[in-house]
């Protein structure tokens, strides 16, 4: 396999130093600015399957997929036909079209939780709508969050979150007033003892608990056997809404979302990036009784301009017919499994410690010689021996994400060739991160 010089990254250091005129740090969301991984960041030319090309023309397997969106491989022949097929009918219209129930039945039909659910344009807004929905529903001001959870930038939720808010080490962001924050209760995620006390401390100002079900802004970390079944009864008991935040494992890890997995059922489910397809498309959802005070049924106000877009709503629906074929997450499990086995195999042979987990279409690793159960064992993992590893697996045509507090996510494009480039590239940087 060529390798692909850093040196040779020429287009992409003069486009990120054009980004930077005109842009903050020249991104558009933070962590594509690879501070976390040292170096300037690689431009994309385009993506076709399981490969994104750079501006020079180097050609790199994909483990971050838009950060999840891209199930199918990147421009997917039908989910393209369907965005242009749509594009050639009108980009937006702010009006009813049949586009959103045709998406919103899928949804509804894959996730018994939810009887109606809401198109919105990105997952902050969905898990915002969640958390002003939950306050509605229990007239209650107070959330329970998990630190190192990120739910996207929600004033309210920025408050210990993970992914870029972690990779930058700025877990609390500037300018959210203290009162939003005073709002946000925080609990180390996978321990339902201190989630107990904490609920009973504030038996009724506790409008929900929002949670990833596997939390995927810290790595990737599942939770551990009872937590979920026990974030349930603990809502019962306390009249608190559960939120399970599946922007991420949302037809990401199973047909519908982690809750049809684990066998628990939150009360809001909040969903993203596949339901798009990479078009800015995300949703929030429930039953009937929470739904109904969704305006214009009840007194809890949310709109958007696009929100349902016609061509937003073909890519999701495009995206999610071809994720409903017979054994689509089976094969999507096993590349996965391929993958994070590979990982700890190469890793082990050189002498690395690394922690692997893998379910559906997602999977981790993180350099660590004990299991990472929460955001303080996240933070105790060797970044900086990860950022030597990412550099390294780009150079021989792999694009991790660029930060050791993400999840890594495959496609249905993945095949053998692929993977077996990831693997080969694997076994060979693990031994040259050890050296
Ligand atoms: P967006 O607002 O970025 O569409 O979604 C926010 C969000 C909400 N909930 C979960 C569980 C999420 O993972 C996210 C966003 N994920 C990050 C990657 N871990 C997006 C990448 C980025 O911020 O650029």
């Amino acid at each position: 396999m060529p390798q692909v010089d850093s040196r040779s990254r020429l287009r992409s250091a003069a486009a990120f130093e054009r980004a930077t005129a005109v842009l903050p740090g020249g991104v558009n969301s933070p962590v594509r600015a690879f501070k976390a991984v040292g170096g300037s960041p690689v431009f994309v030319e385009r993506a076709a399957g399981p490969y994104v090309f750079d501006l020079d023309g180097a050609r790199y397997a994909d483990l971050v997929g838009s950060w999840g969106p891209a199930i199918v491989g990147h421009a997917h022949p039908a989910v393209v036909e369907a965005v242009v097929r749509a594009a050639e009918k009108g980009i937006s219209f702010g009006a009813c079209c049949e586009a959103e129930a045709e998406l919103g039945e899928l949804i509804v039909g894959a996730l018994p939780s939810i009887e109606l659910v809401r198109f919105v344009n990105s997952g902050t807004e969905a898990t915002m709508s969640a958390l002003r929905l939950a306050r509605a529903v229990t007239g209650r001001t107070k959330t329970v969050k998990f630190v190192g959870c990120y739910h996207g930038h929600v004033d309210s939720l920025l408050v210990a979150a993970g992914s870029g808010a972690a990779t930058l080490g700025t877990p609390d962001s500037a300018g959210v007033p203290k009162s939003f924050a005073e709002t946000t209760l925080l609990v180390a995620f996978n321990d339902a003892a201190a989630v107990d006390r904490l609920m009973s401390e504030h038996a009724t100002d506790v409008a929900a608990i929002v949670v990833e079900p596997i939390a995927g802004n810290m790595g990737f970390v599942p939770p551990v056997d009872g937590f979920l079944q026990k974030l349930r009864s603990i809502c019962d008991r306390q009249g608190s809404l559960l939120i399970f935040d599946e922007v991420m494992t949302g037809f990401r890890v199973a047909w519908g979302g982690y809750q049809n997995v684990c066998g628990v059922t939150p009360d809001i489910t909040c969903l993203g990036k596949v339901i798009g397809g990479g078009m800015p498309v995300a949703a929030y959802g429930g039953s009937r009784d929470v739904m109904n005070h969704v305006s214009p049924l009840g007194s809890m106000y949310q709109a958007g301009t696009l929100s349902g877009s016609p061509v937003g709503m073909a890519a999701g629906t495009a995206t999610l017919k071809l994720c409903s074929a017979d054994g689509f997450y089976e094969s999507l499990s096993q590349k996965s499994q391929r993958l994070a086995d590979g990982f700890s195999r190469a890793a082990g042979s050189a002498g690395d410690a690394l922690q692997t987990n893998a379910c559906g279409g997602m999977f981790g690793a993180s350099f660590s010689v004990s299991p990472v159960r929460n955001f303080e064992d996240a933070k105790a993992c060797d970044h900086k021996r990860f950022a030597i590893f990412f550099n390294l697996m780009l150079d021989r045509g792999v694009w991790l994400p660029p930060s050791g507090y993400e999840a890594m996510f495959v496609s249905s494009a993945h095949d053998d060739e692929a993977i077996e480039l990831i693997l080969e590239a694997a076994n060979h940087c693990f031994g040259e991160v050890v050296s």
